[in-house]
């Protein structure tokens, strides 16, 4: 068990029904040329949430804790890509266009992948989603049920897109949240913050909000 430091108020958490779930730390949103740039966002916002993923990966790794991986992005005919998701954004840089990475937001291609820095280990699930959200579409939800998590610790990118989606498809499924606010960005620093408070207002409406920090101290304490 861990006592974690968060909002809206402290936690108790057993660490064997914990899972990591990093979101889509992808080059694709994360490097020029990407989908987040073909958007028309700075994509150097997003680097400051490496380092303390890379930190946190480190232990829940050391602590033997599940890490599942995420990746947003489409099947190379497209044919998972809603055609109204595809058609937004420039022509010369929507979904499936040639980019520097290879074709944006397309499974196997450069761009696709997780960032070096997070590299998934052979043993690490990779849950490859359509959508913003993790559990739409994809079998996260029974991996999360076969292992009998309750709790999930959320990093990745970006902080109101495809986390909270996450977030708000865990909570309604009755997992307890727990995001990791520095591990967290967006391409919006007042989106960022706002969407982190969304979260643990009105009681924790969706989950907590804690830290790397508060994570690694309550790691250097814990009682399993
Ligand atoms: N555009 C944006 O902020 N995010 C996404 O499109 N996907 C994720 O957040 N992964």
């Amino acid at each position: 068990m861990i006592a974690l430091k968060a909002n809206p108020g402290a936690l108790q958490i057993d660490l064997a029904q914990t899972a990591l779930l990093i979101i889509d730390m992808q080059r694709d949103f994360m490097e020029p040329g990407g989908f987040g740039d073909s958007l028309g966002n700075d994509v150097s916002r997003l680097r400051v949430a490496i380092e303390p993923c890379r930190r946190v990966l480190r232990a829940a790794r050391a602590k033997g804790m599940l890490v599942i991986h995420t990746r947003e992005g489409h099947r190379p005919d497209l044919s998972d890509a809603p055609p109204a998701k595809v058609a937004r954004g420039k022509p010369s840089s929507r979904i499936g266009a040639p980019g520097p990475m290879g074709r944006i937001l397309v499974r196997g291609e450069p761009g696709h992948g997780i960032i070096e820095e997070l590299a998934p280990l052979d043993n690490e699930p990779v849950v490859d989603k359509p959508g913003k959200g993790a559990f739409y579409q994809t079998d996260l939800e029974l991996m999360l049920r076969n292992r009998r998590i309750a709790n999930l610790l959320v990093c990745g990118v970006t902080t109101e897109v495809c986390v909270h989606t996450t977030v708000r498809e865990a909570n309604d499924r009755g997992y307890i949240c727990v995001v990791l606010a520095d591990c967290c960005a967006s391409y919006f620093p007042e989106f960022h913050a706002t969407g982190l408070a969304m979260i643990a207002a009105q009681g924790g409406i969706f989950g907590w909000v804690s830290s790397s920090d508060d994570l690694m101290s309550a790691l250097s304490t814990s009682t399993a």
